[in-house]
């Protein structure tokens, strides 16, 4: 018996710093009903999706910054969001900016159900950019001076009948992330992301930006037998152009659907979990083919050694 899920990836055209809360979860629900409306079970949102990309400022206070970040998760703001997923029977996936009543600060995505109850929460491993100023830049990237890496790792839910993990931006560039919930029996793998296309030094690189964020997500789906679901926070964000073209792509690594715009966009696919098996039972079949015993490097060292 087949088992599908059938997915909206969200994507959010820019949140500008003068944008509230309460301007953006009614974008947030007006995509989540029209993803009911495409008889979606599930809409995924991308990563800081409550407010603009934050990091790209450097602050000296960071106690100054956080009216940025959620306390409680729903909020009084965020109700009604979680209100209207129970109504249309919809779950959802939502990054955001989260500080713990001891005073960490992640870097957030939940996975609510269709009743409203989130059902797992991730928070983001590897974090990109740099931890101090750097006023040389045209804009920060201060991500590591914002949030602390996660060591929770890559956790796997038994979720929409389906066994689903999470990542956040940054993370779908390394291979071990998809492996790690690859050897859960992960079939479902959800991302949000922002990325800032004029980051990378060279300026030559730009136009591979979009080349690069299909070619890890379709080589993670391919290499772990998984669907894998990318959405961007896209368009031009307090003068910072991201990249959009979120997409959702199937186990054999095929883009299945892929947004045109930089705006808000729903795109959707109907996802056979059972697909993950063509992959995970013949060529990954990873308790036949796989070789930890010469793998040890890879939780060994962090950098490269030569010796
Ligand atoms: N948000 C995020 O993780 N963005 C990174 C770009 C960082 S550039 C320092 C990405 O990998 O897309």
């Amino acid at each position: 018996m087949p088992r599908f899920i059938t997915i909206g990836a969200a994507q959010l055209g820019p949140i500008q710093k003068e944008h509230s809360r309460e301007q953006v979860v009614p974008r947030l629900i007006a995509l989540m009903k029209q993803a009911a409306t495409a008889g979606c079970d599930l809409v995924v949102f991308p990563e800081l999706a409550l407010t603009t990309f934050f990091p790209r400022w450097f602050v000296d206070d960071i106690t100054q910054t956080d009216h940025w970040y959620e306390t409680e998760m729903p909020s009084q703001v965020t109700q009604p969001l979680f209100d209207e997923a129970k109504k249309l029977q919809i779950g959802f996936c939502l990054g955001y900016a989260e500080l713990t009543t001891d005073g960490h600060r992640f870097n957030t995505q939940i996975l609510v159900d269709q009743s409203g109850n989130t059902v797992a929460k991730y928070r983001k491993v590897h974090i990109p950019g740099h931890e101090h100023n750097e006023p040389d830049r045209a804009f920060q990237h201060a991500e590591r001076y914002y949030f602390e890496p996660s060591n929770e790792g890559f956790g796997v839910w038994n979720a929409f009948n389906a066994r689903v993990g999470m990542m956040i931006c940054n993370d779908r560039r390394w291979p071990e992330t998809y492996r790690v919930m690859g050897l859960q029996g992960v079939e479902l793998i959800l991302c949000g992301y922002n990325t800032p296309i004029h980051y990378v030094p060279d300026p030559s690189q730009d136009i591979l930006q979009g080349f690069h964020n299909a070619l890890v997500m379709q080589s993670g789906a391919y290499q772990n037998g998984s669907w894998v679901v990318g959405v961007a926070k896209a368009g031009v964000e307090e003068g910072v152009d991201s990249l959009g073209q979120s997409m959702i792509v199937a186990p054999s690594g095929q883009i299945v659907a892929q947004a045109l715009s930089t705006d808000d966009e729903l795109i959707v696919a109907r996802c056979d979990m059972d697909w993950c098996k063509k992959y995970t039972s013949t060529l990954f079949d990873f308790d036949r083919y796989r070789r930890p015993e010469v793998y040890g490097r890879i939780t060994e060292q962090r950098g490269v050694t030569k010796d």
